[in-house]
């Protein structure tokens, strides 16, 4: 093995408090299934499963002024944030399961926090088909899983957007969203406003994903921490169809691996949260497999002769 990792701690956080489909919260158990834990520990990382986080149930409400199951919303990302951080202080690398994309506002809200206690410059790699860039003025269906970039940016409501304490958690700057697909029209107002770097299918389309992820990476150091916010419906669905929201035309197997892989050599992930999967409406955990198969690519496995 070429790279040593930082030890890594697995915390399922088992909701869909956020979300338009009922069954991400049985995402992390499919996870595990898949063998997620295994894998890194045949890549020789030390992995320490903490187990679940145990929030509110989704007592699955119409929205109220623009939010879907705020005050739930608000509890599971206090505790995804609390476990984070924890494990980040404690100098390991903590790995999310979702979960709805909800908990990535807790997950960088704790990151953040760390990056400037310790001094160290944030990037955000948001692999996604959506922005997540909503607002409750101008979300389609109030579901949060689709406004934790906004919150974390400022833009929310204040429960969300002080998580942390300070608003905003982090600068747009710090943000890098690839795959995107999926943009809704008062939602693409604000990205354009708040100056977001996306790398939609589009420009992955024309420039192609090596230099797209060249673009995105350029300018990390030794002293970045790098946190991968990776939403299984940022792959195809031909290759991940157990999500609660495809959108077609997203990266192949063979785009996405080489994500990871590019990821991986820069040797600065810090931090990763893996959401949205929804076993329910997977095939045979056949989903699961292929991030699991990712993960083990952003810990070092390649696919060339490069280990
Ligand atoms: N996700 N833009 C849509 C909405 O309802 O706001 C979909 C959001 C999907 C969010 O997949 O994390
Ligand atoms: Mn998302
Ligand atoms: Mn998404
Ligand atoms: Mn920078």
């Amino acid at each position: 093995m070429s790279r040593r990792y930082p030890p890594v701690s697995i915390i399922g956080a088992p909701t869909d408090i956020g979300a338009g489909d009922r069954g991400a919260r049985l995402g992390p158990e499919a996870l595990r299934i898949a063998g997620l834990g295994e894998a890194l520990v045949a890549r020789g990382i030390d992995v320490v499963d903490r187990g679940n986080l145990d929030g509110p149930r989704n007592p699955w409400l119409a929205p109220v002024d623009g939010y879907r199951h705020l005050a739930e919303v608000v509890e599971w990302n206090r505790l995804a944030m609390e476990a984070v951080g924890a494990e980040l202080r404690a100098g390991r690398m903590p790995i999310l399961l979702g979960g709805d994309h909800c908990l990535g506002l807790g997950s960088i809200t704790a990151v953040a926090r760390h990056c400037r206690d310790a001094g160290k410059q944030l990037r955000v790699l948001w692999l996604d088909a959506h922005a997540d860039f909503n607002t409750h003025e101008v979300t389609p269906s109030g579901n949060v899983h689709g406004m934790p970039v906004a919150c974390l940016c400022g833009m929310g409501p204040r429960e969300l957007t002080h998580l942390g304490g300070d608003a905003p958690a982090i600068d747009p700057a710090v943000i890098r969203q690839i795959g995107i697909r999926s943009v809704d029209e008062g939602e693409k107002r604000l990205v354009k406003e708040y100056g977001l770097d996306v790398y939609d299918m589009r420009y992955i389309d024309e420039v192609g994903m090596r230099a797209a992820m060249e673009e995105a990476l350029d300018g990390i150091d030794d002293n970045t921490h790098l946190h991968v916010s990776f939403d299984v419906d940022f792959l195809d669905p031909s290759v991940a169809p157990g999500v609660g929201t495809t959108v077609p035309g997203g990266p192949n197997y063979r785009e996405a691996s080489l994500v990871m892989e590019m990821i991986a050599d820069t040797g600065r992930m810090g931090s990763l949260d893996i959401m949205e999967l929804n076993p329910i409406l997977d095939a045979n955990n056949a989903t699961a497999l292929v991030a699991v198969d990712l993960v083990e690519s952003l810990f070092g496995k390649s696919t060339l002769m490069r280990d």
